[in-house]
């Protein structure tokens, strides 16, 4: 075992790549399954196995098995450390072995992989085919040696017929978890092992089809286009073309080139918002070989990306193959439900972050519609480490592999077997390079070689250092990842090295935890700007893996470092719009909404409706609706449907009967569908009076002990702590609804995306702040003789620096209901906070809650797009988001009340302005301190936050910082509860 740490030789006795297909007998009825054909044997299921901690312990002779007898098996296709051998290792950037290419540690585990195999000669050859393996395998016939592979997410085919012998055979698998190979798969993703994709046995005819190319060119009037094969073939092979409705077009030879060409008339060409397929047949010694093909072309025109000359916006996701039980290893079902619920959530384009998906995948995207972007197994972010000291601090080395001469043959390598494998796949638009590898000669070379295999789509590739001018273009796109949305706006003037290229984000919106909360603000800058072709979402789906459940029935999703990893990056991994299981984030919802087909604006008269889509004709007739509900203060006052029918890209006026506008909020609510599901909708805000609250004033009572002024009305009694000037309990008719004292709060469990604000937060012990009273003092008769008034002074500070704030505190007690008047003069040095309220440490039994105000899902002042204003109606458990590394969630934006209630008691804090709210059975101190969601534990109180005002989300984990206008760094404000 020689060719692991060899970086000039990756494949031994495998076939050359080609195109990914599996042909059928000739007088078989094809299919699009490939289970179906009769010259397909899929060979998954238990295999022997035996797992070595090193590559030195492999017994002497491990393929034979009278001398080597299997101890253990294992299913292929799987993660072997997801099986009880070895233990799953997660790191982004840095590697986990030694930077010392092409070598890798002696310590190198491996997998030893046996199986029976029955062959019977029927003249026809035999390939052995691996979907996927890592890091690399040798593989043995009857203890023979038939080749080596290296490229973990690529196919390895092996023509294995000279092996076999008559009866039973068998086939030994080495696979190492190491190799020179893993030096350019550094994704960020957990770190496994193993047959991780299908392995299946072709028959093969002697002289079949070793490849094709099908092409398609469409004239310029779209009347007519030309659908071309190119076969690679010993012999003469002939082809049939169906159109979508199953009837033949064209059929005809190949010519003596190979090439079989057919004139289409009157085109149905491909898109991904209408996926419209044809069907070609290759015949070829006894062999029928099925092919989708979408006639469609993709340009770049002006710095603008076209698709059949129309110029089309990217909604992408990044989505590794990754799930929390198969690992590496994604099920034609399981990649299926992905892309439904993406399609479900307005998705038009994925990025095989950062390798070549399953095979599948991309006949998948073909017929669902999607744009791919098709990346090679290329990453070595850990090159930027490599240079660095004792943290990582810039990208100083990160082109290390990139210029090294040592790897140029495998980089050309694996662009090879990515453009070579998918060139026939419609749905592919975009090749892109890799990830995060730096630029250097390897990869310039490499990209020409790129274009040299397939001219007709562009090439993209993020990590560059600098751009060629005009001249010697290797790359079609700027790309970029969470540059800032004026990078957006301003582009192509923010960018030096444009030069008349599209910008793309291939990476934005950072998904992690709670968020993004910047979705929608890159939309705005991405629809203004025509150069701008979209993004990519980082990233599709949270990679916690599945590890039973806890005794109380709850399910454990581990990250890095749950594993006993020492080299890890904790819960880096769970950064996606969907959780381990797909249940959506409120993220996935935000981005549903922003993703909408349909957007509508209020207009001088009526309303606007644009269709935003590049090829769909959004009409009745063609299964779309626009239902409309107008409601004052959270009340229905009409509804009804907008008869719709707008043209790709264009738009639509219409008008709806509207109610007076002198008072109340009012609001109109467009909802659409498409065959009856919901696509999206737009919520507008046509008046919203000031509203003023007038608290009844029965009068009230005013009594004092040592400790509290205590005031009672007839129904209701609240004591005020004469040590901290808070509440410390509210009785209402007998009931006792505080557990313990209010607080004022300033702090918020840590998201995701607090990564760098909160150091400043616990810099300054926000979280443990205390309160410092200098005054307290009780006034009764005021107003008309019948209200009692308490007022205090206080300041909130812990140790070491001045208070954080000061603050003066105003109660007014009007009988049956008071408020609570703050001022709140904020620490000048403290940036900002993320947020200012009050909370309430409520009786459990009150877990019914009633508001008006941004639902149903969590809303903050930058994601509250999958929300609307109204009146919600819910209980404590539901308003809990439960995110994997538990966190700051359920707040609500734009609230104007908020009741919280059980049989017999109620408690409402209301608002003239608008505040947030939210109501949980943890408190923030548990969601700090638990490192995952199972391990929470509930408070004995249910917490009930009203703040002044709660800071965004924004995307900062990995994206830029909290804009200004979703912070709050407000030095002086003032605001008022009424509580009753
Ligand atoms: C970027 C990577 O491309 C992606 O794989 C993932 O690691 C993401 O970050 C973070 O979740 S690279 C980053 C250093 C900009």
């Amino acid at each position: 075992m020689k060719y692991h740490e060899d970086t000039q030789t990756l494949h031994v006795g495998t076939l050359s790549p080609h195109a990914y297909f599996v042909p059928f007998r000739a007088e078989q009825r094809v299919s699009d399954e490939r289970a179906d054909s009769e010259l397909f044997e899929l060979l998954n299921g238990e295999w022997d196995f035996d797992y070595y901690e090193s590559v030195f312990d492999l017994p002497e002779n491990f393929t034979d098995r009278s001398e080597d007898p299997p101890k253990g098996s294992i299913a292929v296709p799987s993660n072997w450390q997801l099986k009880g051998y070895d233990k799953p290792q997660y790191t982004n950037v840095r590697y986990p072995i030694p930077f010392d290419p092409p070598y890798v540690p002696d310590e190198n585990p491996v997998g030893l992989y046996r199986r029976k195999y029955a062959y019977h000669a029927d003249g026809l050859k035999r390939h052995l085919v691996f979907e996927g393996v890592d890091s690399c395998l040798y593989l043995y016939v009857n203890g023979n040696f038939v080749g080596y592979s290296q490229v973990s997410h690529c196919i390895s085919e092996f023509d294995v017929t000279a092996f076999l012998k008559e009866g039973e055979n068998e086939i030994a698998c080495a696979v190492l978890k190491y190799c020179d190979g893993t030096y350019l798969e550094d994704q960020d993703k957990w770190r496994m092992s193993g047959i991780f994709r299908d392995v299946y046995m072709l028959s093969r005819a002697e002289g079949g089809v070793e490849d094709y190319t099908v092409t398609t060119k469409i004239s310029a009037d779209e009347k007519t286009a030309v659908v071309s094969v190119k076969v690679k073939t010993e012999q003469g092979c002939s082809a049939v073309i169906y159109a979508p409705n199953g009837d033949k077009i064209a059929e005809g030879d190949t010519d003596g080139a190979g090439i079989f060409s057919a004139d289409v008339k009157d085109p149905q060409l491909w898109n991904a918002e209408n996926p419209v397929l044809y069907r070609l047949e290759i015949f070829c010694a006894g062999e029928v070989i099925s092919e989708n093909v979408g006639i469609r072309e993709i340009s770049i025109e002006d710095g603008v990306v076209k698709i059949n000359h129309t110029p089309i916006k990217f909604r992408g996701v990044n989505r590794h193959d990754s799930y929390p039980d198969t690992g590496f290893y994604a099920p034609v079902e399981k990649m299926k439900k992905d892309l439904e619920l993406m399609k479900s959530l307005n998705v038009n384009a994925v990025r095989t972050s950062h390798y070549p998906n399953a095979p599948e995948f991309y006949q998948l995207c073909d017929k669902m519609g999607f744009y791919v972007v098709d990346e090679a197994d290329i990453e070595t972010h850990g090159c930027a480490d490599v240079y660095n000291t004792f943290e990582w601090k810039d990208y100083n080395g990160i082109a290390l592999i990139a210029g090294d001469k040592r790897f140029e043959k495998a980089i050309a390598d694996r662009h090879e077997r990515l453009v070579k494998r998918d060139i026939n796949r419609p749905s592919v638009v975009i090749w892109s390079l890799g990830n995060e590898s730096g630029y250097g000669d390897n990869f310039r070379k490499s990209a020409k070689f790129v274009r040299s295999l397939d001219s007709t789509r562009p090439v993209h590739y993020e990590s560059r250092q600098k751009l060629d001018d005009g001249n010697d273009r290797d790359l079609d796109f700027v790309s970029v990842m969470y540059w800032d949305t004026d990078y957006v706006k301003f582009y192509p003037e923010s960018e030096k090295e444009a030069y008349g290229r599209p910008l793309m984000l291939c990476e934005y919106c950072h998904a992690m935890g709670n968020g993004p909360g910047d979705l929608e603000d890159y939309w705005q800058e991405i629809y203004a700007n025509a150069n701008v072709c979209g993004g990519f979402v980082w990233e599709w789906c949270d990679h916690g893996i599945y590890t039973g459940k806890t005794d109380d029935g709850r399910e454990k999703y581990f990250y890095g470092g749950d594993f006993g990893e020492v080299v890890h990056d904790g819960n880096f991994c769970m950064d996606g719009l969907v959780y381990p299981d797909r249940t959506l984030h409120t993220g996935a919802m935000e981005m549903k909404n922003v993703y909408r087909p349909i957007r509508a604006s209020k207009n001088d008269g009526g309303f606007t409706f644009e269709n935003k889509l590049a090829f769909t004709h959004i009409s009745s007739e063609n299964g779309w609706e626009c239902r409309y509900v107008v409601r004052r203060d959270t009340k229905i006052i009409c509804e009804g449907k907008i008869s719709i029918d707008i043209k790709p890209m264009c738009a639509q006026t219409a008008d709806i009967a509207l109610p007076e506008m002198a008072d109340g909020h009012i609001t109109v609510d467009f909802d659409y569908y498409k065959n009856g599901e919901n696509v999206g909708f737009d919520q507008i805000e046509l008046c919203n009076v000031k509203r003023e609250h007038i608290p009844n004033k029965n009068g009230c009572t005013l009594t004092e002990n040592s400790r509290e002024y205590i005031v009672s009305s007839d129904n209701m009694t609240v004591s005020v702590s004469k040590r901290s000037g808070m509440i410390s309990q509210i009785e209402k008719n007998g009931v006792k609804l505080l557990e313990k004292p209010a607080r004022l709060n300033m702090f918020r469990a840590p998201t995701d995306n607090d990564i760098t604000a909160k150091n400043d937060w616990f810099k300054v012990y926000l979280d443990k702040a205390k309160i410092k009273l200098y005054s307290l003092s009780a006034e009764e008769n005021c107003r008309e003789n019948k209200t009692v008034k308490i007022t205090a002074e206080l300041s909130l500070g812990y140790a070491v620096y001045e208070p954080m704030a000061r603050v003066k505190l105003t109660y007014e007690f009007f009988g049956g209901e008071f408020s609570l008047s703050a001022e709140v003069d904020i620490h000048e040095k403290l940036k900002f906070l993320p947020r200012f309220g009050v909370r309430f440490f409520t009786a459990k039994q009150l877990d019914g809650i009633e508001y008006a105000g941004y639902g149903e899902n969590e809303s903050y002042i930058d994601k509250h797009r999958s929300c609307k204003f109204g009146r919600y109606v819910s209980d404590v458990h539901s308003q809990h988001e439960d995110y994997i590394r538990p966190q700051e969630n359920g707040s609500h934006f734009g609230t104007e009340y908020v009741k919280i209630f059980s049989s017999s008691a109620q408690l409402e804090v209301l608002s003239d302005m608008d505040f947030s709210f939210n109501f949980s059975p943890y408190t923030q101190e548990a969601l700090t301190n638990a490192k995952h969601n199972w391990e929470l534990e509930e408070g004995e109180s249910n917490v009930l936050c009203v703040d002044y005002k709660m800071s965004g989300v924004g995307s900062n984990s990995c994206g830029p910082e909290l804009k200004e206008k979703y912070r709050l760094s407000e030095k002086h404000f003032a605001f008022t509860f009424f509580i009753r």
